[in-house]
């Protein structure tokens, strides 16, 4: 099994006294009258069904109401059924599933009021079979509690894909309009499973071309694709396409003909397709142009395009993924201090999307204070899926444990209980448009993601922005479920391995607040010697500025003082040292090498203790692994084997890199947990990688 049906695998059910129990209740299947989409959940239970239950499936052209699955719209029901389900409560994309036995009716009923919902209600059906649960008692009311669920893909014209480390883009630009691949619907398929409404096909370090008619009558094409599966397409803008496609001497926002150029783009857009979802932009970040290259703000950028959107209900996603030339206090604060004094003032359609925290997608950061700080504006989460800093493909890491992490912490911007999840689903401060983005892991490796278990961070994804409350455990195990097999001996100690993978990766990355200690450009390997790019906060120096005295950012008041912007409960917790937990240290606070830490060891020591635990708890996934070769196909154990084998090598290359190296400010002895490095610090700086995947092709 190479793993392309990923967790849509639908194979015999071999419990055989379940086998019977689910063909005797599902001997019939009706389903509603409709458009493409309802084409779309026949060919899925035909699939599904025909898979798990080893049959034909029969299509009634009637409800029999009789041992039979019923998909029928909430308004096509008949009056003695309606009165089971209540359908208020329920939006546009929600459904609900119930087994229904009385006097006329032994069915399961998956109801909703649009074909959408219908096609959600149905995936989620099958999950259920899929993860041998009983159809007797069932009472599923589901809506998703995110309105916008979108993959961003970081995928250029040329198939390259910046931090994609799984193959090419799988957008052939080339061939369409007219070759439609295979993989476009499976694509489809498997986001509408999930829920996931929403793909911005383009990389946000934009290339104008995108929205030339030659361009736009292949993301046409993709959209015709998408539309049956509610998926909706949306596209990056540069800021300067005026000037670049539209031949106009400006992209100043507040230009009378740059007004009309971008109305104009956006109607002949809407022309094409009627749903397009609107535009993202990363604008004035990392050498892209925006508003400030004409002395305008953000807010102006992004209320022209919001204008030129509101017409045809599309959106503005405008990103705060800004750090500025002229601030070098701290990276930290500038995404906040740029936009949170405008709060308010930007358009309803418009939604500023935040990282999970303000530096970039680390192995563990502190949530982004952006969120809680901007109650009248709509704003939306972006986590990202591929492993830029966490190992690439290579590294099994579970990432709902850390967007777990993240949803479940506190802001305390309205007191105990603000949590992130609720700044995201919008019940914090009754907002109504909220979003949830997720920066795509796939390309064109049979198995869509690389890594084997990179597809649980596509599926834990889709289903956090779906339901944001989740639990990451829970989730992994649906995964597991799903794509493996249910037999506990496996799901069990699987479930385990993941739940573990993140806590592992931040042992030996980046244990006790430390971040960003990366190599130039490609964010693999340690780096954190690296002192010689041209901005200050490219650095790794810049960021554990370690020194003879100690280690650490300090960012309390003696500090950056990042901590002020963070509600004041927050400020107190991390600006103690006696209550910060120590995940964070070092991320808040320098401290000398010798600081006792909450065990009575010094920071120094316990330094070396996480990074030899990072190393530790690899070589158990190692072990745990070995031990599932009974359970699943040959392909893909092999595959994890060898992956987690460079998981280990890689481990150690951190622990050693980072321990040396910082070796030579404490002056102090390695604890004795910690084994002896392998090489000399000297070999571990000389190590370069000109050819790794997914680089930026210039910085500019
Ligand atoms: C950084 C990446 C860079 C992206 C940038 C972004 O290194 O490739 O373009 O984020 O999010 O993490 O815009």
């Amino acid at each position: 099994d190479n793993g392309y049906n990923l967790w849509l695998n639908y194979g015999k059910i071999n419990d055989s006294s379940l086998l019977e129990t689910y063909r005797n209740q599902l001997q019939t299947v009706f389903v509603t009258d409709g458009g493409a989409t309802v084409d779309v959940i026949k060919k899925e239970l035909d699939r599904g069904l025909g898979g798990l239950l080893q049959q034909e499936v029969r299509f009634e052209p009637n409800p029999t109401f009789q041992n039979q699955l019923i998909v029928s719209r909430y308004a096509d029901l008949g009056e003695d059924l309606r009165t089971l389900v209540d359908p208020a409560g329920l939006t546009s994309e929600g459904y609900f599933i119930r087994s229904i036995e009385n006097k006329k009716h032994r069915i399961v009923l998956v109801t909703a009021q649009t074909d959408i919902g219908l096609l959600y209600g149905t995936f989620h059906f099958l999950r259920i079979l899929q993860m041998h649960q009983a159809l007797d008692d069932l009472q599923v009311v589901e809506s998703p509690k995110v309105d916008i669920r979108m993959l961003n893909h970081w995928d250029n014209l040329d198939r390259s894909v910046e931090r994609g480390y799984s193959g090419f883009s799988i957008w052939n630009w080339h061939m369409l309009p007219d070759y439609i691949d295979q993989r476009y619907i499976d694509y489809a398929r498997a986001n509408a499973s999930l829920g996931i409404n929403g793909t911005a096909l383009t990389n946000v370090n934009a290339n104008g071309l995108v929205l030339t008619p030659h361009y736009l009558e292949k993301v046409k094409a993709l959209a015709d694709v998408f539309r049956p599966y509610g998926l909706k397409v949306y596209l990056t803008a540069r800021f300067s396409a005026p000037i670049e496609i539209g031949g106009l001497e400006t992209a100043d926002p507040l230009d009378a003909d740059v007004i009309q150029w971008w109305k104009d783009k956006t109607k002949e857009i809407y022309d094409l397709i009627p749903d397009f979802g609107g535009f993202l932009v990363k604008a004035n970040s990392e050498g892209q142009p925006g508003p400030q290259n004409y002395g305008r703000t953000h807010l102006d950028g992004a209320n022209l395009l919001a204008d030129a959107l509101r017409p045809h209900k599309g959106v503005v996603i405008w990103r705060a993924f800004v750090y500025s030339e002229h601030d070098d206090t701290d990276r930290a604060k500038q995404a906040y201090s740029e936009f949170v004094p405008d709060d308010g003032k930007y358009r309803d359609n418009v939604l500023i999307q935040v990282k999970n925290g303000p530096i970039d997608f680390q192995p563990r950061e502190p949530f982004h204070p952006m969120f809680g700080a901007m109650p009248n504006t709509s704003q939306m989460m972006e986590f990202q899926i591929t492993k830029e800093y966490l190992g690439f493909a290579t590294h099994l890491v579970y990432l709902p444990k850390l967007f777990e992490e993240v949803l479940q912490s506190d802001t305390y911007s309205k007191g105990k209980g603000s949590l992130v999840a609720k700044v995201v689903d919008g019940t914090l401060d009754s907002k109504k448009l909220t979003g949830m983005a997720g920066v795509s892991n796939i390309g064109t490796d049979a198995n869509w993601t690389g890594h084997p278990f990179g597809q649980a961070d596509w599926y834990g994804f889709g289903r956090l922005a779906w339901n944001p409350y989740l639990d990451s455990g829970s989730i992994a195990e649906e995964w597991l479920r799903c794509t493996f097999t249910n037999d506990e001996n496996f799901v069990g100690p699987v479930k385990k391995m993941m739940l573990e993978s993140r806590e592992a990766v931040v042992n030996y990355m980046n244990p006790l607040g430390l971040h960003h200690m990366f190599d130039t450009n490609h964010h693999y390997g340690p780096g954190p010697w690296v002192d010689n790019l041209s901005r200050p906060e490219w650095n790794p120096v810049y960021y554990h500025k370690a020194d003879d005295e100690g280690i650490g950012f300090d960012r309390t008041k003696t500090g950056s003082d990042a901590l002020s912007q963070y509600a004041p409960e927050l400020g107190e917790k991390f600006g103690n040292l006696e209550t910060c937990p120590e995940e964070y240290l070092l991320w808040f606070h320098h401290l000398p090498w010798d600081y006792q830490l909450k065990n009575g060891r010094t920071l120094w020591d316990g330094l070396g203790i996480k990074y030899q635990q990072g190393v530790d708890q690899v070589r158990d996934m190692i072990k745990t692994w070995e031990s599932m070769k009974p359970f699943i196909d040959e392909y893909r154990h092999n595959q994890v084997s060898m992956l987690l084998g460079i998981q280990l090598k890689e481990a150690k290359w951190w622990r050693d890199a980072c321990m040396l190296y910082f070796q030579t400010f404490s002056k102090m002895n390695f604890p004795k947990e910690m084994e002896k490095p392998e090489n000399t610090l000297e070999h571990y700086k000389s190590l370069q990688f000109p050819f790794a995947p997914g680089i930026r092709p210039t910085w500019n």
